[in-house]
């Protein structure tokens, strides 16, 4: 009985450890984290009767040998030591930066930009992009460049580092909420690398007149990390700067073991309520509209997302229904914390065809790929 215990033991410690290392895909992940969380519930049972068994006096009717005594000291530590594997390893953070405390451990890593410009060191600010309140409170973290110089000048780049360690080669979970001041004629973008690799960015707008993007963005990636040091660099990046501020805002950086991502994962697939997606509605000026050609209809088209949920960027399609001859076009008018305003502007040219044309507007969130949809008719004259 002794010895199909510790068979059974080697058994679990070969399973625990080739699943940490094997992970490939998050649903996969999340399986095998289970199963490391049965593992270590059976192993926790496990110590407990072990615990009962090695007992100085022993149990009253069955002591136990010397010699099984020992080995089952082995087992018990061995089962002590997975246990806390499985908490150590996979459910750790190993970086966080809320930038609500005193900033420590950040230096100016990078700092490309022509004469007459300054990089700015890390900042806090209460207020993000277009007055975004942080994620965390009270403050994000910004990274940006003053440009008061006459004329414009080439790409620029800023980079704030610091360094962290991880105990373990593994996959990693980084995530943060970013977004980059708007440019009606530049690219202004907020970047997260590890060890110099770009891992995560945010683009502010490039609507004229210099509409800032109205929420940012919590954007999350996987990275591999070996065992050791590495680092963390935030930064703002902008193809052109003629005038002004350049500035990237950060903020909830994180860096944890992809177990615990999984855990949250399982948490939420647990939840009676998951909140599956989508989580936004479109709301039409007018689903029909009546004209003569040739003729310009615009429709405003609204795209509300719900309750606690923030605007994300979204792809607008519009598909005619033996519509030859119309064509349409979507412009982006307004956007706000938690809905966004588009213009379809369908064009009807004098030789159209008289008649009813139905049209399908697909909205997609595009991180989500979530989608909704609705139709409108056009009756031309
Ligand atoms: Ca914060």
């Amino acid at each position: 009985m002794i010895l199909a215990v510790a068979a059974a033991l080697v058994l679990i410690i070969s399973v625990s450890t080739s699943t940490t290392a094997n992970a490939t895909t998050n649903e996969d992940f999340i399986k095998k984290i289970l199963q490391l969380k049965m593992i270590a519930n059976a192993l926790t049972f496990l110590d407990q009767k072990l615990e009962f068994l090695l007992q100085p006096a022993g149990p009253p009717t069955e002591p136990v040998p010397d010699k099984i005594r020992i080995e089952l000291e082995k087992i018990k530590s061995e089962a002590q030591s997975i246990i806390s594997r499985v908490d150590e390893e996979l459910f750790q953070v190993f970086f966080e930066e809320n930038f609500d405390g005193v900033l420590s451990g950040w230096s100016l890593s990078q700092c490309s930009i022509f004469s007459g410009q300054t990089c700015l060191d890390l900042q806090q600010r209460t207020s993000g992009v277009a007055g975004t309140p942080p994620p965390s409170s009270p403050n994000w973290g910004f990274v940006g460049v003053n440009d008061f110089v006459a004329g414009c000048n080439g790409a620029i780049q800023t980079k704030v580092a610091k360094t962290f360690t991880v105990s373990t080669e593994d996959d990693y979970n980084v995530s943060t909420t970013l977004g980059a001041t708007g440019c009606d004629i530049c690219t202004v973008s907020a970047q997260l690398f590890t060890d110099g690799a770009l891992v995560l960015d945010a683009q502010g707008t490039t609507l004229s007149p210099f509409t800032p993007r109205p929420a940012s963005q919590l954007k999350q990636a996987t990275v591999h990390l070996t065992a050791g040091s590495h680092t963390i660099e935030i930064g703002m990046h902008s193809n052109l700067a003629c005038n002004g501020e350049f500035g990237a805002y950060f903020d909830d950086i994180k860096v944890e073991s992809a177990g615990s991502q999984a855990s949250a994962s399982i948490a939420q697939v647990q939840s009676s309520s998951p909140p599956s997606g989508p989580h936004f509605s479109l709301e039409l000026g007018q689903t029909s509209a009546n004209t003569i050609r040739p003729d310009s209809v615009v429709m405003p088209l609204q795209v509300n997302w719900f309750e606690g949920y923030k605007a994300e960027p979204v792809s607008v399609y519009v598909i005619g229904i033996n519509a030859t001859g119309i064509t349409h076009s979507v412009t982006s008018t307004y956007s706000s914390t938690n809905s966004q305003m588009f213009d379809i502007v369908f064009d009807v040219p004098a030789g159209a065809q008289t008649g009813e044309y139905l049209f399908l507007i697909y909205v997609k969130e595009i991180e989500s790929e979530d989608m909704v949809d609705a139709t409108v008719t056009l009756n031309v004259d």
